[in-house]
Order: C-alpha cells, then sequence, then structure tokens
C-alpha cells in the first residue's frame, strides 16, 4: 500500500515539469513558458533527460529502502548478519553513478556553450547595475536613446497598470523580437546579476569587467517578460527588478527613431490606440 503511495508520487513528480506558466506566479512549481531557443533547449533537457533521471533513483532508492526495513527487520532476522561489504555491489554503485553523470555531461555542455558562444549579433543592449536599480542602454544607438533608468513601479502604480508588484518597472528594457540581442551586463559598485527566466539569461554583473550573453525572442512571442536581480546584492536587492519589453522589429524603429518612446507614434497612429498597450498583449 505504501508502496503504491510512494509511485504515486512519484508521477506526480514526472507531471511537474509540464506545468508551464505564462509569467512569473505564487507558487508556481514548473519553469515559466520559454520564449528563446536557449530557454527551449534548458526546458526540454530538463523535462526529457534530468527529471526522468532524478525520479528514476527517488523511486529505486525508495523501493530499495522499503524493502530492506520489512525483509531485514529484526523480528524476521533474529540474528543479525555480519555482512561488513560486497565487492561486486561497491564496484556498481561506483560506476552506475558514474555513467549518469558522463550521460548528462554531454548535453549540459551543449546547452552551456550554446548560452556562451554567441552567435552573429544583430543589436546590443547593455545592461548596468547599480544599488538599487538597472540602468540599460543602446551602444549601437547612443545618439537617439538616452540610457534608461528602470525603477521598480509602486504597488499603486503596478495594481492600476495590472502588472506584478516587484517585478514591473516604470521603465523597461524595450528589445525587438526575431532579433539575435548580444546583452552586455556590468555593475558600478558591488554584484548584481542579470536574470530573465522565460529568456534562459542569467549573468553576473561585475564591477570593472563586462560579461555577454545573448537571446533571441521568437517572432510570436512578443510581449513583457520579468526577470530580477539574482545576485544578493545590498539592502535593496529585492527592490531591482527587471521587466523586458519586446516589440516587433517595426515598432522598435519607431521607438528608437521616437528617441526611446512609443507615445509620439501614437499621436500619428491612425488606427488608434497605444502602442505601448498593444506590446504587452
Ligand atoms: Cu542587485
Amino acid at each position: 500500500m505504501r508502496l503504491n503511495k510512494a509511485l504515486i508520487i512519484a508521477g506526480l513528480l514526472l507531471l511537474v515539469p509540464t506545468i508551464a506558466a505564462a509569467m512569473p506566479e505564487n507558487g508556481g512549481m514548473g519553469f515559466q513558458d520559454p520564449v528563446t531557443p536557449v530557454m527551449e533547449e534548458i526546458v526540454s533537457f530538463h523535462n526529457k533527460w534530468i527529471m526522468p533521471i532524478i525520479t528514476v533513483i527517488v523511486v529505486f532508492v525508495l523501493v530499495l529502502m522499503l524493502y530492506i526495513m520489512v525483509r531485514f527487520r529484526e523480528k524476521a532476522n533474529p540474528v543479525p548478519s555480519k555482512t561488513s561489504h560486497n565487492t561486486l555491489i561497491e564496484v556498481i554503485w561506483t560506476i552506475v553513478p558514474v555513467l549518469i553523470l558522463l550521460a548528462l555531461v554531454v548535453p549540459s555542455m551543449k546547452l552551456l556553450y550554446m548560452q556562451d558562444d554567441l552567435p552573429q549579433t544583430e543589436l546590443t543592449v547593455k545592461a548596468t547595475g547599480d544599488t538599487w536599480y538597472w540602468e540599460y542602454s543602446y551602444p549601437e544607438y547612443e545618439d537617439t536613446i538616452d540610457s534608461i533608468i528602470s525603477n521598480p513601479m509602486s504597488k499603486e502604480q503596478a495594481d492600476a497598470a495590472g502588472k506584478p508588484f516587484l517585478l514591473a518597472a516604470d521603465a523597461p528594457l524595450v528589445v525587438p523580437s526575431g532579433t539575435k540581442i548580444k546583452v552586455l551586463v556590468t555593475s558600478r559598485n558591488n554584484l548584481h546579476a542579470f536574470a530573465v527566466p522565460q529568456f534562459g539569461v542569467k549573468i553576473d554583473a561585475i564591477p570593472g569587467i563586462i560579461n555577454e550573453t545573448w537571446f533571441e525572442v521568437y517572432e510570436n512571442k512578443e510581449g513583457t517578460y520579468y526577470g530580477q536581480c539574482s545576485e544578493l546584492c545590498g539592502v535593496n536587492h529585492y527592490y531591482m527588478p527587471i521587466e523586458v519589453q519586446v516589440v516587433s522589429k517595426e515598432k522598435f524603429q519607431q521607438w528608437i527613431a521616437n528617441g526611446g518612446s512609443f507615445t509620439k507614434t501614437v499621436a500619428q497612429n491612425t488606427t488608434g490606440g497605444s502602442l505601448t498597450t498593444a506590446a504587452q498583449d
């Protein structure tokens, strides 16, 4: 009976990674929906390799323990066994974990290189951590776009905008979809980390060093994505969220032409409606 329950729990564990969320949510268990090739690979590696292997190991150990508890209980064995070791078993429990780890190394390293090895990128954004906010700039558009100081929205602002408090920023990083984007990450003072889970991006922001990574959001995944500073950086560490607004290439060009604003376009936009809102769908 107990064994059945254990198997049911193990089975449920296998289902956990399939519960994906479109955005961060309280009590969320699985990954958020991936929107870049890198994150898609990470989720697939987790679901196809890591989770099944972990589940098999957990179930195997559990069954073994239950078997031992019953088979070798004191009542059934008034005279205890004096066995101290068994060479064959020791060889097996050394070699099998080594083989499992070796099998995981290959896809794992491939994934690390996919994140680390920058493809030919089409746009560069720079994220600088400060105490305690993010500053974004566009090195290729320095003449038109001032750097963006991104602070968290207050609770009232976030509620009014229907955005998650402590994830929503007053000035998001704006990037085009379907574009390979190089991200330069550094810090002005202490350690921070720039992380957007749905992009598969997490990289340290270190003073005096420029780290780089990349992402490309699929064209059909335009919208608003959230992350947080992910390196404990001081008293207001919780207070430096990351909001990324992913828009179409055309809207991004308009945004650049307007000096970092969608609103000027709205006045000329004959179809009406705010581009800012449209981009958050
Ligand atoms: Cu920080």
